[in-house]
């Protein structure tokens, strides 16, 4: 009933069978898992952030499902840039399907070590993660404009294919103007926004303890909590970017009117993390029905045709 309704959509030039994939995080750090992504309606195959030697993330427990949403602490947990890189090759030869890889390396050095190994890889575009919140020691370079404008100052020399930035949270309309103008200036081709809110707390009254362990329980708080957060900053960046800079919107994505809302924002496409950690990939094919579905209703046929379309009150 649905099937006139295409939900196919461009993200940097690369063409996307769909609207949604998953998002950097959970599920997607073994090659197991990245398959179970390759064969679900997800319309790219995005990788867990990489560092340049393997690690084995933050003590447990680390990830706790909340209501509505969760909060972790994973500290990075991934088996290096260079099995990521022969992933991608594998993955494009079995599946066939867009990779896209997404890296956070410690230190300048390291990101573009890696955005050089990427580049030479079969991956599609490469996600470069700025906004991690779980590193000890290591605060977000995305809070840092700075540093975020020289480092892609760097990155984005190294220009074959497309660079995208995972930005933290914003919540001042000045850091927006001005991180839009370094994204510009650098001319990235996709943002993705947005990731965690970093550095929360979730107490267990009863125990009288925080719900993970590390930093003191503070972690990435995702899901429903942060979606007005996400649509919030996609919106944002919608009217600074000048149509030149795609954009994901990530965050608090449960059921197709989460999707459509990020859509009217001015999402390019969306991913999706703590919705897949809880409900499988079966989410993909659910949430583009139930996409489709309030398209139709709305009389709207196509991704382009609704995007950035939220009215004024
Ligand atoms: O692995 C993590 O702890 C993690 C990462 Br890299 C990230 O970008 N965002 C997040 O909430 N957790």
């Amino acid at each position: 009933m649905t099937k006139n309704i295409d939900l196919s959509t461009t993200v940097a030039g690369v063409n996307l069978e769909s609207y949604i994939i998953n998002a950097s995080g959970p599920d997607c750090t073994t090659y197991e898992e990245l398959q179970t992504i390759a064969r679900s309606e997800s319309a790219a195959v995005m990788m867990k952030s990489c560092t340049v030697e393997p690690r084995e993330g933050n003590p447990e427990p680390r990830y706790q499902r909340l209501d509505f949403g969760a909060i972790q602490s994973m500290g990075l947990p991934n088996l290096g840039y260079k099995e990521y890189v022969k992933f991608s090759a594998q993955l494009r030869q079995e599946y066939g399907k867009p990779v896209i890889a997404s890296l956070s390396g410690m230190c300048k050095e390291d990101n573009l070590k890696m955005v050089e190994a990427f580049q030479e890889s079969p991956v599609d575009m490469i996600e470069v993660n700025f906004s991690c919140p779980n590193i000890v020691g290591k605060p977000q370079l995305g809070y840092d404009f700075e540093q975020t404008d020289k480092v892609l100052g760097e990155i984005c020399k190294i220009n074959s294919k497309p660079i995208g930035v995972k930005l933290p949270p914003y919540f001042d309309l000045c850091h927006f103007d001005m991180v839009a103008e370094i994204m510009l200036k650098h001319k990235v081709g996709f943002i993705s926004c947005i990731n965690s809110i970093g550095n929360t707390l979730i107490i267990d009254a009863e125990t009288e303890a925080p719900i993970i362990k590390p930093k003191g329980g503070f972690g990435g708080l995702s899901g429903q909590y942060i979606k007005p957060v996400g649509l919030s900053n996609v919106r944002a960046f919608l009217e600074r970017l000048k149509g030149q800079v795609a954009i994901f919107g990530v965050g608090g994505i449960v059921t197709g009117t989460d999707a459509f809302e990020y859509l009217l924002a001015g999402a390019d496409a969306v991913q999706i993390g703590t919705t897949f950690e809880k409900e499988g990939a079966a989410s993909f094919s659910r949430i583009a029905q139930e996409l489709q579905a309030i398209m139709q209703r709305k009389g709207y046929s196509s991704i382009a045709e609704a995007k950035g379309k939220l009215r004024e009150l």
